[in-house]
């Protein structure tokens, strides 16, 4: 048979896929976990057959410009693939894959974590059980809000956002969503889910938004100050898509005035820099883009990517290839 590619894994990825992926490539795996530098980037595409990237890897036109003739399949561990400039791959005939749906369910249950957590106020809860504040139960003391009967508005209709959608139906949320098209009507009727061609109406309507979309150029600050403003005061933002769907700065002030009620964020625009107004709201929930952080997704995710690897190295179309007009 014909030489094991060379795969240049660029992070630690679970034990179990690492010494599965040794078994099946010429695999050179990143023992340090510290992303690599731009230069250590540049010197692995250089060389490698394969790369297997994560989020940490800024891959750019300009870096696939000195890609040596050698490579041609980036496997990304993950789904969304904002990081890679999959055109200007692709035209260097470099094929992009991602794994979706392996973590579809955890970043959902994510979201309907932070939606608690941000509207029952858990983390300031806590935070005052742990700094000796809970001197007695009080009637007006650490109030939230209801979850039940609220409106809530998905923004981006997919794998997560359907996933969102169903879990909180069980909680009694109403579901709006918009997306660039209407879902099925079999899944509308099953989520008794309302389409909202406008964003702009849907942002001014809803109690609770919820962000799912991938992060594009026609995504990027999709949420504006323009847009954050047409939310009601009492309304909730959650982010468990891109930090830079949602103009950061914006939604800062925002919360700062008391113009909005509170944000649950797992992703931020500048990751893993957060904006330091932000952090000093103590309606703002915020976690260290951990969506997809379960032992069962990073696992199934390492599988994803040599399911990925293997078709590709067998002369096969892999599963989860990207195409820009995808995206
Ligand atoms: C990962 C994610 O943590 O899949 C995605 O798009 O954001 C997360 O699952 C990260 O991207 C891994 O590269």
């Amino acid at each position: 048979p014909a030489r094991k590619p060379k795969v240049i894994v660029t992070r630690r990825l679970p034990d179990q896929v690492e010494t599965r992926m040794r078994e099946l490539f010429d695999t050179e795996l990143n023992v340090t976990d510290e992303p690599f530098t731009r230069k250590q980037l540049v010197e692995a595409v250089g060389r490698c057959d394969v790369l297997a990237s994560t989020i940490t890897d800024k891959i750019d036109a300009s870096l696939i410009e000195k890609a040596g003739e050698r490579l041609k399949l980036i496997a990304n561990f993950g789904a969304g693939v904002d990081h890679i400039d999959v055109a200007a791959a692709n035209a260097r005939g470099i094929m992009v894959t991602n794994t979706p749906g392996v973590l579809t369910e955890d970043t959902a249950d994510l979201t309907m974590t932070l939606l608690m957590a941000t509207l029952r106020r858990v983390i300031e809860g806590a935070n005052a059980v742990q700094a000796g504040e809970f001197t007695g139960w009080a009637p007006t003391w650490m109030l939230g809000r209801r979850i039940t009967g609220k409106r809530l508005g998905i923004i981006g209709m997919g794998r997560i956002g359907t996933a969102v959608a169903r879990r909180a139906r069980a909680f009694g949320l109403q579901i709006h969503y918009h997306n660039r098209k209407p879902v099925s009507s079999r899944v509308a009727e099953e989520l008794e889910a309302t389409y909202w061609d406008s964003l702009d109406q849907m942002l001014a309507r809803m109690d609770i938004i919820s962000v799912h979309s991938p992060h594009t150029p026609a995504t990027y600050h999709l949420l504006s100050a323009r847009r954050l403003k047409l939310m009601p005061p009492h309304a909730v933002l959650i982010n468990t898509a891109r930090g830079e769907i949602i103009d950061e700065q914006a939604l800062a002030d925002l919360l700062a005035e008391g113009k909005l009620a509170g944000a649950g964020l797992d992703v931020f625009e500048h990751e893993p820099r957060i904006n330091p107004k932000l952090l000093k709201q103590p309606n703002a929930v915020l976690l260290p883009h951990m969506g997809s952080a379960t032992v069962e997704a990073r696992v199934d995710m390492g599988e994803k990517v040599i399911i990925n690897i293997k078709t590709w190295m067998d002369g096969h179309r892999p599963p989860d290839r990207v195409l820009p007009q995808m995206l």
